[in-house]
C-alpha cells in the first residue's frame, strides 16, 4: 500500500496515513471511491501517467480560462423562486480559499433579472441639488482617477432563513449571499464634486437601470466618505449579473444598498423612501414597530470548514476555518469553540486582515470522536461581539427577517457527520 504525505490527507492523523489506492483516487477527486476508481491504479506512483506521456492541450486552448472539469460541482445554486428573473443564486462558500470570491461564483440577488446593457448606450445621470446636472458616458466615467479597494457585500436577507430553526443545509445555503472582490471604480466624492453639490443637500438617490426599478436613499456623508462607481471586480469589467457596466459599492452596508446597473444618482434634502427602503429592508422589532434605514452589517463569522454536508473521516486532526467579517471596520479577534460554546480560543487570522473586507480565520482543532457543536465569535475593531442566537432573539425577536448575524453552530456527530444545529 502506498504511502502518502501529510499535504494530501484531511485528517493527518498517523493511523490514517496507510489507505488503499481507490482511497487516494477518491481523496484526489475529493470525494468519496466512485465506480470505477481502481483503473486509475494506472495513474498512481510509480507507473508514469497518462497526462504525463502525450503533448496538453494547446496554448490558449481556451482564450478565456475556465476552472478544471473537475471542479464543476463548483457551482452557484439558485433558491427555488416563483419567478425565474426575481431571487438569489448563493456563493458556494464550502469550496472556497482564502477570501476573495471567483467572479464566476459571486452570488446574485436580483428583483428583475439581469439586464443586458449595450456599454456605449448606457449613461449615468447625476442631477438634482447640483450646480451641473451631468451625464456621464462609461468613458467618461472611466477617465476620471480610480480607486481600487476589496470588500465584502452581503445581502440582509443572508442567513435570514435560519432564524427560527436551522433549515439549511449547508455553509452555501445558510451563508452564500456573501462574497468579496477587488472593486474598481471612481468614488462617488469625485462625481458628487464635478457636479457641485448645493446647500441644504443631505441625501443621495441611486437607481438601477433593470425592471426592477431597485433604487435606494443614502446620506450624503457616507457617499462623501467611502462609496464608490465602480465598473471593474477582480481586475474585469463587472460581469453582467453583478452590474455590467456600472454599480454603486457602499462598502460595509446591506447589499441592496449597492445599486447594480446604476443609471440614476438624484441629490436631495431628505430620503427619497423608496419601496426597498420602506415595504422591504426595514426589521420589524418585537414591539410591532419598524426599524428602517438599518444599513450596517455587523460583526459576523462562520466556520466553513467543517460545515453542514462534510463528513469527517475519523477522530484526528482538523485545521477548522472559516471566514469573518463587519460592516463597522476590521476584524480584531474571532475566537472559535469546539464545545458548543462553553470554552473559546482564540484562532489565527490570515493577514492582510483589510476593513470591511472578509477575513480568513485558522483554528487548529484535534477531534476525539466524540460529539460535539463547532461555532465561531467575530470581535471588531469597534469592540463589537457577535451574538449568540439567544441574544439576537432576545432583542429582535421572531418578526424580522433581516440582518441575522448571529453564532453559526455545526453540529459534529459521533460517525462525523457535520449539519446545522442550533444550540
Ligand atoms: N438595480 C439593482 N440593484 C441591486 C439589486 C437589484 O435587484 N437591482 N439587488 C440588490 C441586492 S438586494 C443585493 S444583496 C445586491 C447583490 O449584489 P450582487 O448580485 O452583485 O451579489 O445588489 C443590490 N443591487
Ligand atoms: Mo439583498
Amino acid at each position: 500500500m502506498p504511502r502518502i504525505g501529510t499535504q494530501e490527507t484531511r485528517p493527518v492523523d498517523s493511523r490514517r496515513h496507510f489507505i488503499g489506492r481507490a482511497g487516494l483516487a477518491a481523496l484526489a477527486a475529493g470525494l468519496a471511491p466512485r465506480p470505477g476508481a481502481a483503473q486509475a491504479a494506472d495513474n498512481l506512483p510509480p507507473a508514469v501517467p497518462a497526462w504525463t506521456r502525450s503533448q496538453g492541450e494547446a496554448v490558449n486552448w481556451r482564450p478565456y480560462g475556465l476552472p478544471a472539469d473537475f471542479e464543476k460541482g463548483v457551482v452557484k445554486i439558485k433558491r427555488p423562486s416563483p419567478l425565474p428573473t426575481e431571487g438569489v443564486s448563493l456563493t458556494p462558500l464550502q469550496h472556497l480559499h482564502g477570501t476573495i470570491t471567483p467572479s464566476g461564483v459571486v452570488f446574485e440577488r436580483s428583483h428583475g433579472g439581469t439586464p443586458l446593457i449595450d456599454p456605449q448606450q448606457h449613461r449615468v445621470m447625476l442631477h438634482g441639488l447640483v450646480k451641473r446636472p451631468l451625464l456621464f458616458t462609461m468613458d467618461d466615467l472611466v477617465r476620471f482617477p480610480s480607486q481600487t479597494r476589496i470588500h465584502f457585500l452581503e445581502c440582509s436577507g443572508n442567513t435570514s432563513r435560519d432564524w427560527r430553526s436551522p433549515v439549511s443545509k449547508t455553509v452555501q445555503e445558510s451563508h452564500g449571499l456573501l462574497s468579496c472582490c477587488e472593486w474598481t471604480g471612481v468614488a462617488l466624492s469625485t462625481l458628487l464634486e464635478e457636479a457641485g453639490v448645493q446647500p441644504g443637500a443631505a441625501w443621495v438617490l441611486a437607481e438601477g437601470a433593470d425592471a426592477s426599478g431597485t433604487s435606494r436613499s443614502i446620506p450624503l456623508a457616507k457617499c462623501l466618505d467611502d462609496v464608490l462607481v465602480v465598473y471593474a471586480q477582480n481586475g474585469e469589467m463587472l460581469r453582467p449579473e453583478q452590474g455590467y457596466p456600472v454599480r454603486l459599492f457602499v462598502p460595509g452596508w446591506e447589499g441592496n444598498v449597492s445599486i447594480k446597473w446604476l443609471r440614476r444618482i438624484k441629490v436631495g434634502d431628505a430620503p427619497f423612501m423608496t419601496r426597498q427602503e420602506t415595504a422591504r429592508y426595514t426589521d420589524l422589532m418585537p414591539d410591532g414597530i419598524a426599524r428602517e434605514f438599518t444599513w450596517f452589517m455587523e460583526a459576523k463569522s462562520v466556520i466553513t470548514y467543517p460545515s453542514g454536508g462534510h463528513e469527517l473521516r475519523g477522530p484526528g486532526f482538523y485545521e477548522v476555518s472559516g471566514l469573518a467579517w463587519s460592516g463597522a471596520g476590521r476584524i480584531r479577534r474571532v475566537d472559535v469553540s469546539v464545545d458548543a460554546g462553553r470554552t473559546w480560543r482564540q484562532a489565527q487570522l490570515q493577514e492582510p486582515v483589510l476593513t470591511r473586507a472578509l477575513t480568513r480565520f485558522r483554528f487548529p482543532w484535534r477531534w476525539d470522536g466524540a460529539p460535539t457543536v463547532l461555532q465561531s465569535r467575530a470581535i471588531d475593531e469597534s469592540g463589537y461581539v457577535q451574538p449568540t442566537r439567544a441574544q439576537l432573539v432576545q432583542l429582535r425577536g421572531y418578526n424580522s427577517r433581516y440582518h441575522n448575524n448571529a453564532i453559526q453552530s455545526w453540529g459534529i456527530a459521533a460517525g462525523g457527520k457535520v449539519s446545522n444545529v442550533q444550540v
